[in-house]
C-alpha cells in the first residue's frame, strides 16, 4: 500500500513562516535557469513565486521541464539571496504532475506581451502572468467595496430577470431568444425591474450582465458587459449623483488601503450642461455628443458630470424638464461614458405620454405600467459600466484588456 505523504503542503506566502522544515510545495513551472550542476526552478502558484534549488539527478530531471508544467517538490526552506523570494527550497524530490506542451500559444514569463486577442484567447494561461492576474483580482476587490458602500448606504442586494418580454432601453439593440415559441429578448438593463422594486424597498442595488446587440466595435463597447445599477425612492438627481461621486472616491480610497498604487480624485467632480458641452465643441443642439467631441472636451479632465440633456436623447422613463430638457446626467472620465442616470417620471399618464412620444406601445408595457398606479414614489438611479470603470481604475484602453472572456460582434469563443 502506498504510504501516505505527511509533509505539511504550503503556498509560496508561507515560506518564511516555515523555515528550516521539509515541506511539499505545489506550482507552475514559471522559469528554468542552469547554472552548472544545478538547476533553479522559478515556481509560481496563485499567490506569488519562490525559487527551488535542484542538485544531482534532480537538476538532470528539472533541465528539462518545459515551462507551465505543473510540478510538486518535497524539500526544506532555507533562506535565500533570491529577489523573488527571501526564502527557497532545497528540492529532496520532484513529481511532474501535469507536463504543458513544448509550445504554447503564449508565453506568460515573457517580458514581451501577446496581442491582445491572443491573451483574450488564452485567458486561463495569460492569467498566470501576474500583471494580467492582476486586473482581475483588483475586478474582484472593486466588486466587494461597491457591494460594502452601497449596503452601508442601505441599498438591498436585488437581483431580476436577464430573459425579459419588453425592451427596457428602447427598440434597437436587443438579442433576441425564441422562448418556448414566443419571443423574448436579453435585458439591455434591470431598469423597469429596478424601478418596480423602490415601491417597497426603497433603495436597491443589482451587479450583474446586461446584453446589447450593437454591431459597433470599439474599444468601449461589449454585447455583453457588467452594470451596477442603483435606484431610491425618495431621491432626486442630485442625491444620486451624489451617491455615484462618494462611491467613486470610497472605491480609489478603499483600494489605495488595501495597496494599490492609484491617484485619488480628490476633488468635487464638476458639473457641465450639455449645452456647454456642445456650445465648447462645436455641437448642435439636440445631437449626441460623439466619441470624438466628449474626447475633445475631456482630455484635460478628470471625472466630471453633463447634467440636464435633451429629453429626446435620454429614454422613456426620464423625468422631463421642462419641454425639451431632462432631469438626467452622465459620469464621464475624460472623454468615456461611465455612466448615466437621473430622475425617473414616477407618473402613470407621463409614463405613458413619453413611451408615445418615443414610438413605444404602451400595451406592451402593461405589466410595468400597473405598478405606477399602486403609489409610486418619486426616484432616482444610474447605471454604472463596471467594465469601463476597470478600465480608468487600471489605465487599460481597450475594454477587452479588463473583462475575462469579452463578447463582441466578432467574438463568442472561447
Ligand atoms: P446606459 O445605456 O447609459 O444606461 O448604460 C449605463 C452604463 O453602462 C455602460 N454600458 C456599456 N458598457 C460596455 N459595453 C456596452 N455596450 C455598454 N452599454 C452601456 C456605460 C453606460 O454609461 N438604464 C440606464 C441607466 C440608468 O439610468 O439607471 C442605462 O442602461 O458605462
Amino acid at each position: 500500500m502506498k504510504k501516505e505523504n505527511s509533509l505539511k503542503r504550503v503556498q509560496s506566502s508561507e515560506l518564511g513562516e516555515n523555515e528550516g522544515k521539509s515541506v511539499e510545495l505545489h506550482g507552475w513551472v514559471h522559469d528554468v535557469r542552469l547554472l552548472g550542476k544545478i538547476t533553479f526552478l522559478i515556481v509560481g502558484d496563485p499567490f506569488g513565486y519562490y525559487q527551488a534549488v535542484l542538485k544531482g539527478d534532480l537538476a538532470e530531471k528539472a533541465s528539462n521541464i518545459p515551462r507551465q508544467s505543473y510540478v510538486v517538490l518535497r524539500g526544506k526552506i532555507v533562506k535565500s539571496k533570491s529577489k523573488i523570494n527571501p526564502f527557497e527550497v532545497q528540492v529532496e524530490s520532484l513529481d511532474i504532475v501535469n507536463e504543458a506542451d513544448k509550445v504554447l500559444p503564449l508565453d506568460p514569463a515573457s517580458k514581451v506581451k501577446s496581442e491582445l486577442m491572443t491573451k483574450v484567447n488564452n485567458r486561463p494561461l495569460d492569467l498566470r502572468d501576474e500583471e494580467e492576474r492582476k486586473i482581475f483580482l483588483m475586478r474582484a476587490d472593486v466588486l466587494n467595496v461597491i457591494r460594502e458602500f452601497l449596503i452601508h448606504k442601505g441599498f438591498i442586494e436585488v437581483d431580476t430577470p436577464k430573459i425579459i418580454a419588453t425592451a427596457s432601453e428602447g427598440g434597437a439593440e436587443l438579442f433576441k431568444v425564441d422562448y418556448f415559441g414566443k419571443p423574448a429578448y436579453l435585458a439591455q438593463s434591470p431598469q423597469l425591474y429596478k424601478e418596480e422594486l423602490v415601491l417597497a424597498l426603497g433603495r436597491v442595488f443589482e451587479i450583474a450582465h446586461y446584453f446589447r446587440a450593437e454591431k459597433s466595435n470599439t474599444v468601449k463597447h461589449l454585447n455583453e458587459f457588467m452594470s451596477v445599477d442603483i435606484e431610491s425612492a425618495m431621491m432626486l438627481k442630485q442625491d444620486v449623483m451624489k451617491i455615484l461621486e462618494e462611491l467613486i472616491k470610497y472605491i480609489y480610497s478603499s483600494l489605495k488601503s488595501k495597496g494599490y498604487s492609484l491617484e485619488e480624485p480628490n476633488y468635487t467632480f464638476p458639473i457641465y450642461t450639455y449645452e456647454e458641452v456642445c456650445k465648447s465643441v462645436g455641437v448642435e443642439f439636440g445631437n449626441d455628443l460623439t466619441t470624438d467631441a466628449l474626447n475633445q472636451f475631456g482630455k484635460d479632465k478628470g471625472f466630471y458630470f453633463i447634467v440636464e440633456w435633451p429629453l429626446s436623447l435620454k429614454p422613456f422613463y426620464t423625468m422631463p424638464k421642462g419641454e425639451k430638457l431632462s432631469e438626467s446626467f452622465d459620469l464621464m472620465y475624460k472623454g468615456l461614458e461611465l455612466a448615466s442616470g437621473g430622475q425617473r417620471i414616477h407618473k402613470y399618464d407621463l409614463l405613458v405620454e413619453r413611451l408615445k412620444a418615443n414610438n413605444l406601445d404602451p400595451e406592451s408595457f402593461k405589466e410595468h405600467l400597473k405598478v405606477y398606479k399602486w403609489g409610486m414614489p418619486i426616484h432616482s438611479g444610474w447605471g454604472l459600466g463596471f467594465d469601463r470603470l476597470m478600465m480608468v481604475l487600471t489605465g487599460r484602453n481597450n475594454i477587452r484588456e479588463v473583462v475575462l472572456y469579452p463578447r463582441d460582434s466578432r467574438h463568442l469563443a472561447p
